[in-house]
């Protein structure tokens, strides 16, 4: 499919966005966001996809939103636009989304990281917002997702200072999955996202939901939702599989019905 700033593919059931603009170290601008998002909701749709990796090339992620097409922007601007309001959709994504980063990934580049649902990153990556330092603030869901992610105290230190985090600090403090030397972070996340693939796509599916539930809900409304789920996984033919193959002592056979 032909889309101006990402490539897009599917390998083996893993459906690919890569970032495109290498010009601008990925610099993200609004119609690029718009095919990322795009991309990603086709995938969720797209029954040949079981698992969504996005990543940049070898030398950088993203850094941040393009300054430069937001330079001129006004409040009325932006708030007729809502440029912003397209990264809600990610939140609304299915199916497994792995982050594979080296470089950079700064201000939008690190919230689009943080939209996904596991990060593995070389050696060499950094994280940070340093949106402070242009007289802005994040806008794409970075005070949120970072704080829910390692707390109020450590979030507003990273943000208020606009300095960037090491892959070992950010992996330290649970933000990163995985890190390790920069040529292996794409075969590793292929492996992990192949992985994922033979698992069943139902319990995939909703696991994603109950973990992110564990984050927003009161403690007994998420296990309440767990449990409806755990009861829901009984309705597919894939929990018949796998206990069955358990029993017979062979591998499963899921089939995400
Ligand atoms: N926007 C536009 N162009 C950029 C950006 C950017 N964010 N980052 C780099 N570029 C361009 C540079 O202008 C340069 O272009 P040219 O070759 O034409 O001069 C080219 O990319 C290479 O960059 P550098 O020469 O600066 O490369 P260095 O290796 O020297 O430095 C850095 C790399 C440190 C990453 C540096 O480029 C930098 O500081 N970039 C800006 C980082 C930044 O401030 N990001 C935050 C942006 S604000 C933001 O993200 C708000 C989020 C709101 C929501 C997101 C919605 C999309």
């Amino acid at each position: 499919m032909s889309k101006k700033y990402i490539n897009a593919y599917i390998e083996d059931s893993v459906g690919v966005v890569q970032l495109n603009r290498p010009d601008v170290l990925n610099a993200l601008n609004r119609q690029m966001v718009d095919e990322i998002v795009e991309t990603l909701e086709m995938y969720d749709r797209d029954e040949k996809v079981k698992v969504i990796v996005v990543k940049g090339n070898q030398k950088v992620f993203a850094a941040g939103a393009d300054i430069e097409e937001m330079m001129n922007e006004s409040p009325l601007s932006l708030e007729l636009a809502d440029p912003f309001a397209v990264w809600d959709r990610i939140q609304l994504i299915n199916k497994p989304i792995l982050a594979s980063v080296n470089g950079f990934a700064l201000g939008g580049g690190f919230e689009l990281v943080l939209h996904c649902d596991m990060i593995i990153a070389g050696e060499e990556a950094k994280f940070g917002f340093p949106e402070v330092k242009l007289g802005v603030m994040p806008g794409a869901g970075g005070t949120q997702l970072l704080t829910k992610a390692i707390g109020s105290r450590r979030a507003l230190e990273w943000i208020w200072l606009g300095e960037s985090m090491t892959a070992k600090q950010a992996n330290e403090m649970g933000i990163v999955n995985r890190v390790i030397a920069p040529e292996l972070v794409e075969e590793e996340t292929m492996r992990v996202a192949h992985q994922l693939t033979k698992q069943a796509p139902i319990s995939l599916r909703l696991i994603k939901e109950s973990v992110k539930a564990a984050e927003d809900l009161p403690l007994i409304e998420g296990m309440k939702l767990e449990r409806k789920n755990f009861y829901l996984t009984f309705d597919s033919q894939d929990q018949t599989e796998g206990m069955k193959a358990f029993a017979e002592k062979r591998p499963p056979h899921f089939k995400g019905v």
